[in-house]
Formats: structure tokens, C-alpha cells, sequence
């Protein structure tokens, strides 16, 4: 009986995986709402496209900002720290670009939003497959 639940929860696990297109998470920076949705999902060594939307409070596409995507992975063993970045362009009232992880694992990003001389920001985590 035991067996056969564990082998249920795999099969949803895999199957939640291959359902799963892409990547999708909201987050608030200030007043700003910010979605950004990956290409990848789970996400994978090498380029992963990203595309960020930012909407004010009216829920009004922001498009007069400079966005920027800061990755990074913090030094593990036999590892240094690892910190890029990603400056997005803005085409059809979002800002996309491209992401480019160089290990798996778990990936801290950090998508900074500036905006009339204020920068705002959010944070989440990737854990690249
Ligand atoms: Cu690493």
C-alpha cells in the first residue's frame, strides 16, 4: 500500500513538471506589481528567457523604466560566488531578455526596477534543473 502511494506522488510529481509550461511569478516592488515569467520551467543551464511585466497601481503597463535582472549564487564548496546581470528591453509594454546560468542549483534573483530615479526591487529564487 505503501509503495503504491509513493509511486502515485512520483507520478504526479513528473507529471506536474511536464504539464508546467512555463514559469510564472507575481511579486510587488513598492507600488508596482511585477510579473515575470520564464521560458524554461523547470529552468536549465544556459539561456533562459525572461519577460517581465510592471504595472502600477492602476494596473497600467509600465513602460518608462530601465529593468534589470541580477542573478547570483552565493560561494559554495570548491566554488566561488557567482553575480551577473541581465539588462532588459522593453518591446510590447514588457522588458525581456535573457538569463544565463552557469551551474544548478539554486540561483537568487533579483529584478530592479528603475523608474524616475527611484529604483525598486524583488527578489525570489530559481532552482535551476
Ligand atoms: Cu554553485
Amino acid at each position: 500500500m505503501k509503495k503504491i502511494l509513493v509511486l502515485t506522488c512520483m507520478l504526479l510529481l513528473t507529471a506536474g513538471i511536464v504539464w508546467a509550461k512555463d514559469y510564472e511569478i507575481q511579486k510587488k516592488a513598492g507600488d508596482l506589481s511585477v510579473v515575470v515569467k520564464m521560458d524554461k520551467n523547470p529552468a536549465v543551464i544556459g539561456e533562459n528567457g525572461a519577460i517581465v511585466t510592471v504595472k502600477d497601481l492602476a494596473g497600467k503597463e509600465v513602460t518608462d523604466a530601465e529593468v534589470k535582472i541580477e542573478y547570483s549564487m552565493p560561494a559554495m564548496s570548491g566554488m566561488p560566488a557567482m553575480n551577473y546581470q541581465s539588462a532588459l528591453a522593453l518591446k510590447e509594454k514588457s522588458y525581456q531578455g535573457k538569463l544565463n546560468y552557469s551551474m544548478s542549483g539554486p540561483w537568487n534573483i533579483v529584478v530592479k526596477i528603475v523608474r524616475g530615479g527611484k529604483t525598486l526591487s524583488t527578489k525570489f529564487s530559481v532552482d535551476v534543473q
